[in-house]
């Protein structure tokens, strides 16, 4: 019989053939259907409900207006992302309404990395956004981090959602993909300054986050790790 660990890279391979034949016309954009099953998703929507006790999601607010997201927000991990009237988009060792340190990553979250990542160090922050049935996020880049070599892995919980893929450019074409609790995406490599956005959420399609809704997960890497001697 196969050893666990020759069976978690079998899965592995598995995944990572499945992901490399999508969109191959956006290299470094893959797409992990259902990779974690329904076991693994409830397991993780009961860790981020309890980090969410620790570290209460908070209402963002756009630089300058001060108009407030639709999505609400926490994180964990050394760094957290935030955005308020007055400083703006950034990341942040501490939670903007208690003055705590986020909590730590769980392990789960960075095993997920490592299973779909070849970054050699681990993420630093993870924006845990939570969409009720009318939140959507603009079409945007992720750019607030100095290591933009690294990937960004986003994992999403409970309802699907309607998710928008551009190009590096705001006018580029862009196509829509339906995410489904379980479903893990990578954008590296030319995707990783792809515009991306949440078009809508699809109502009572989940029962994995309680009192339904959607939980997207981002694991983003912040500084860059230190050159190997
Ligand atoms: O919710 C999603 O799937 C996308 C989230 C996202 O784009 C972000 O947090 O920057």
């Amino acid at each position: 019989m196969a050893s666990k660990k020759a069976h978690e890279e079998q899965h592995e391979e598995q995944f990572k053939a499945q992901a490399n034949n999508f969109i191959p016309e956006v290299p470094g954009f893959a797409l992990y259907r259902g990779y974690l099953d329904e076991a693994a998703q409830r397991q993780l929507a009961a860790v981020i409900e309890q980090l969410s006790q620790q570290a209460p999601f908070f209402v963002p607010r756009m630089p300058r207006t001060g108009k407030p997201f639709s999505v609400r927000m926490t994180n964990c991990g050394v760094l957290g992302w935030i955005s308020d009237q007055a400083g703006g988009y950034r990341y942040s060792a501490t939670h903007p309404e208690t003055g705590a340190p986020w909590p730590e990553m769980p392990d789960s979250l960075l095993a997920i990395w490592q299973a779909v990542t070849d970054y050699p160090a681990p993420p630093e922050a993870c924006l845990i956004n939570f969409y009720s049935a009318q939140a959507r996020m603009g079409m945007h880049k992720d750019c607030d981090e100095e290591a933009l070599e690294a990937p960004v892995v986003s994992i999403s919980l409970g309802d699907s959602a309607l998710f928008r893929l551009g190009g590096r450019v705001r006018k580029a074409p862009s196509r829509t993909l339906k995410l489904c609790s379980g479903d893990v995406i990578v954008l590296g490599g030319a995707a990783r300054l792809a515009y991306h956005g949440i078009d809508r959420i699809y109502p009572g399609t989940s029962t994995v986050w309680r009192g339904g809704g959607r939980i997207n997960l981002t694991l983003r890497r912040v500084t860059r790790p230190d050159r190997p001697e």
